[in-house]
């Protein structure tokens, strides 16, 4: 049930049974027009690049039987777990907790905070609701993870830089094996999407491994054919 996949800084051996794969923040607030990411001033058109790609390891993640994950970014609709120093940046009408044309900005159960329809949860997979920018953050991932006997973290989503980069880091420290997948990650800036991947692979892979989804899905079928 291992097999090698091409990776940077070096291939990785992976074990379908112990990878879960861990999509971030793929949510309409961040992806469609009218949300969290257009309030900041931001192009979200850029981020529709890493649909498909998501599309296609999901799919291929689902018929391997891995752990999936799918995270959300957003508060409770009092906002009692956002942080002022989050809240009260920008303009009031673009804040957090604000009225928007996908309902209040960021907050749980409103329209705009929901997973895109290309990338929906199926049942049987887990969606963590994160008050930061990291998924292990005041969340019970770590608990999941460790229970469900995961040790190698397929990480996937938006933005590259940001919750990407932040969830790679908590898993890096936490004793995990994070990979991230260069095609099904995207960003509003090109260069924060290349530098972000280049920092998790220098120096040996100080955070990590950097691969995409045909290495991954090459691999799982070259085992099927083994
Ligand atoms: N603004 C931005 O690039 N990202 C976020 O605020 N959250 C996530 O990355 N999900």
């Amino acid at each position: 049930m291992a097999t090698m996949v091409k990776a940077e800084p070096e291939p990785i051996e992976l074990d379908w049974r112990s990878t879960a794969l861990i999509i971030i923040d793929m949510q309409r607030d961040f992806i469609e027009p009218g949300g969290f990411g257009s309030s900041l001033g931001n192009d979200v058109s850029k981020l529709r690049r890493a649909i498909e790609p998501c599309q296609a390891l999901l799919t291929a993640a689902r018929r391997l039987g891995m752990m999936v994950i799918h995270t959300r970014e957003g508060h409770r609709a009092d906002l009692s777990d956002a942080h002022p120093a989050k809240v009260l940046r920008g303009k009031p009408s673009t804040r957090i907790g604000a009225e928007g044309p996908m309902g209040r900005i960021l907050i749980r159960g409103e329209p705009g905070h929901d997973i895109i329809p290309e990338l929906y949860p199926i049942a049987g997979e887990m969606v963590i609701d994160k008050p930061g920018k990291g998924a292990f953050y005041q969340t019970d991932l770590e608990l999941i993870l460790t229970t469900g006997g995961i040790s190698t973290l397929l990480v996937c989503g938006v933005t590259t830089e940001v919750c990407v980069h932040t969830t790679i880091r908590e898993g890096n420290d936490r004793g995990y094996r994070c990979v991230a997948v260069s095609d099904c990650c995207a960003s509003y800036f090109d260069e924060f999407h290349e530098t972000g991947l280049r920092m998790i692979k220098a120096q040996g892979g100080i955070f990590g491994w950097v691969t995409d989804s045909v290495a991954i899905i090459e691999a799982e079928q070259l085992e099927e054919r083994t």
